[in-house]
């Protein structure tokens, strides 16, 4: 079996390559990644000499690029991991998420009706249902739920879900999209709130928290998110959305004190800062589609995998400092610096 993996240099689809060759010694794992700020080889580093792994340096949306390794590579199956991920760049300058999240998307899938494939696999988000109101605990998004996006990330997210559904229906394409809530865990990448914190609280920095802290994630640990998606490309039903999450919801008040706790240090570094416009309050994933059909459950409840994600970043400071030291800190000057 053939696998094109894009974004394989990314957080969650560096997390997933690792999870593939782990698993399958049968299987060839294609990563494509652009390598933007957001792609590391050093993520790709445990499993650059594996034989059953090739990395290929491109961007989804360069159609030349994508139709050569098509027909190189003669994959089975694609699974797109490759995006601009991070909502608040997107409200910086969304241009480049409507760019690579939408016509990237739509290469990769003319490039599935043109040599053919047995799966197209779409990873999405469940922001592209909007938010919950925090006093309704009782409501959870389930894969009914209608898309309704708050910002230029989630609409390009859901644009791409349309586009990919619709080649589903018109073109026959057999695709399967998933819409997986707030991953955390090894490889994330510092400008997200979990890894962000870590990384200042460790440095004793400040710990900005947007408006009162109270918005409310649904974080699932990476590894269950890997596991889901090897089984939706393998026994998901054609043409279906799957929403993926593990009800682990938190405040990111309670989320970054649990981190200042564990690394015992004072609730004096949190700050409060301004909120970030458009701001949902609240994700919640309902899960039982992919629980009954498939028999996904997660498998690391917050507690326990935020423990290891903390150890991961003790562990493995030089690949985060890395990151900091570099680049990032003219992002970080600029998003955090007038706050
Ligand atoms: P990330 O930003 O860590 O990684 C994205 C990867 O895609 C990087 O390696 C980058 O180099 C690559 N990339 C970007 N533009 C590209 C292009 N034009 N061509 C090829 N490669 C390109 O993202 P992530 O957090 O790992 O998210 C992966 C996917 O999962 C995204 O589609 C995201 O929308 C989705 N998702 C993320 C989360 C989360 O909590 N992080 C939750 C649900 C869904
Ligand atoms: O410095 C911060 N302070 C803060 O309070 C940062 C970076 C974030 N936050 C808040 C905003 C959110 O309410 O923490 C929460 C989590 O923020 P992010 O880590 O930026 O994640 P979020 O916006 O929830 O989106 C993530 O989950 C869904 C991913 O980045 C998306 O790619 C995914 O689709």
């Amino acid at each position: 079996m053939n696998i094109i993996v894009t974004g394989g240099a990314g957080f969650i689809g560096g997390n997933f390559v690792h999870y593939m060759l782990n698993k399958y010694n049968d299987y060839k794992i294609i990563c494509l990644d652009a390598l933007t700020y957001a792609g590391n080889m050093e993520t790709l580093e445990p499993v650059i000499n594996n034989k059953n792994f090739k990395f290929i340096k491109g961007d989804i949306a360069d159609r030349n690029l994508v139709y050569k390794v098509f027909e190189e590579q003669k994959p089975d199956i694609i699974v797109n991991f490759a995006a601009e991920s991070h909502v608040d760049r997107s409200i910086d300058a969304p241009e480049i998420f409507l760019k690579t999240n939408i016509i990237g998307t739509s290469v990769l899938l003319d490039a599935c009706r043109k040599y053919g494939i047995k799966r197209y696999h779409q990873v999405s988000t469940d922001e592209v249902y909007g938010d919950l109101p925090l006093d309704r605990t009782d409501l959870f998004f389930t894969e009914k739920t209608p898309l309704h996006t708050s910002s230029p990330y989630s609409a390009s997210k859901a644009s791409a879900d349309l586009l990919v559904q619709a080649y589903g229906r018109t073109y026959k394409l057999p695709i399967t999209i998933s819409r997986c809530s707030n991953n955390y865990g090894p490889y994330h990448f510092p400008e997200k709130l979990i890894p962000l914190v870590i990384a200042n609280v460790l440095n004793d920095r400040a710990v900005p928290v947007y408006g009162k802290g109270e918005n409310v994630r649904d974080w699932l640990y990476v590894e269950d998110h890997c596991r889901a998606i090897d089984m939706i490309i393998h026994d998901g039903k054609e043409g279906e959305v799957y929403n993926i999450g593990g009800h682990n919801e938190r405040t990111n008040l309670q989320v970054v004190k649990t981190i200042i706790k564990a690394l015992g240090k004072s609730e004096k570094l949190i700050t409060y800062v301004a909120d970030r416009p458009g701001h949902d309050m609240r994700y919640a994933i309902d899960p039982t589609k992919i629980e009954n059909e498939l028999g996904w459950k997660p498998q690391t409840f917050f507690d326990y995998g935020i423990e290891k994600t903390i150890k991961w970043y003790i562990d493995n400071k030089k690949w985060w400092e890395n990151i900091i030291n570099g680049e990032y800190q003219k992002y970080y000057e600029k998003m955090y610096g007038g706050k």
